[in-house]
């Protein structure tokens, strides 16, 4: 029992890497297992497994997240700071200079989820009464402050920033959904999974970064920034976090993180088999608010997974911090791999 809650919820592992947690299995990328990462790069080769970030384009994708809109600053009326030449300010400076900002959705394009983004009603501390909560019981209203909030919008406990701090750098492991799927939109469950991976021969040990791909992102860059919506929503593999003993895998096999080329690794919308009160997204339920794993979503995989295949490989060094930007829910992210 810590302060912040009395029950946690059935199959989550809250307080078991200490009461104020805030990175979840981004602990079990030791030392020791971030060598083993190492013993992956033999050619010295690295992939960019970026979209750049103004794709996938428009709003298709999500109505509420916009592409990156840049901007430059007024030095002086009328006068902004791009070729600006410092000759105004001494007339004997010989310099320009250039210099922007940005109005940046962060999960609008290839990003990380922080343990912040995703949280649910529970009765965490036993009055009855379920609350708003997070993973490892960080609440709603106090740790996760809402926009009316004095400090707020903000994460005060589980931003971005945690998952920063910590480096992001481990073993990742690449699951080809693509290979055996194709474009078709496929509902992947843990049979699929299974053999796939079987068929591959690939094999996944705690702290690894388990990377799935779908071809999604590669459709996207084929779309050239001007994405066909009907495509958008119903092509390429996603999980089904609705497949209990998917979310039972996810759990026993230790992954530190789970990252996928498409647009929230897990089906949505996902209907539901009963009526009720249901979970939207269950994966992300189990992954970000029960069991402390990052979601990497939009990742560009493509080209790594056909270098991967060409090398009869699995395996690669991922090095993948998102912005140290405290407060926030997500991140852009520039991820390498090292092969
Ligand atoms: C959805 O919005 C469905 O997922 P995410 O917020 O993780 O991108």
């Amino acid at each position: 029992m810590t302060e912040r809650w009395k029950h946690r919820p059935p199959g989550s592992n809250w307080g078991d890497f200490g009461p104020d947690d805030q990175v979840g299995r981004l602990n079990l990328i030791t030392p020791e297992r971030r060598l083993k990462a190492m013993a992956e790069v033999r050619t010295g080769e690295v992939f960019c497994l970026s979209l750049p970030l103004d794709m996938p384009g428009g709003n298709a994708l999500h109505p509420h997240r916009h592409p990156p809109r840049r901007h430059a600053e007024e030095r002086s009326p009328g006068k902004h700071c791009v070729n600006f030449e410092l000759s105004g300010v001494n007339p004997d400076f010989v310099d320009s200079v250039c210099d922007d900002h940005v109005v940046l959705y962060l999960q609008y394009s290839t990003q990380w989820d922080a343990l912040s983004h995703i949280g649910r009603r529970f009765d965490a501390d036993g009055d009855g009464t379920a609350e708003i909560v997070y993973y490892n019981g960080y609440r709603a209203g106090i740790d996760i402050l809402g926009a009316e909030q004095p400090g707020g919008p903000a994460a005060k406990a589980l931003g971005i920033e945690n998952m920063a701090a910590t480096g992001v750098q481990g073993r990742g492991v690449m699951v080809d959904l693509h290979g055996a799927f194709g474009d078709a939109r496929t509902l992947v469950g843990y049979d699929d999974l299974m053999r796939v991976m079987d068929a591959d021969g690939v094999t996944v040990e705690p702290g690894d970064l388990l990377c799935l791909h779908t071809g999604f992102a590669r459709m996207i860059l084929d779309m050239g920034g001007q994405p066909d919506a009907e495509a958008l929503h119903h092509r390429c593999a996603v999980l089904d976090g609705r497949d209990e003993r998917l979310i039972a895998w996810v759990e026993e096999s230790g992954v530190a993180a789970l990252i996928a080329d498409n647009y929230a690794v897990e089906a949505y919308p996902n209907p539901c088999r009963h009526n009720g009160p249901h979970e939207a997204l269950p994966l992300h339920q189990a992954c970000l608010f029960r069991l402390g794993i990052h979601l990497g979503e939009l990742w560009h995989l493509s080209v790594l997974n056909g270098w991967l295949k060409r090398h009869a490989r699995s395996r690669f060094l991922l090095t993948a911090p998102p912005l140290r930007l405290p407060g926030s829910f997500g991140s852009p992210v520039t991820p390498v791999a090292t092969v």
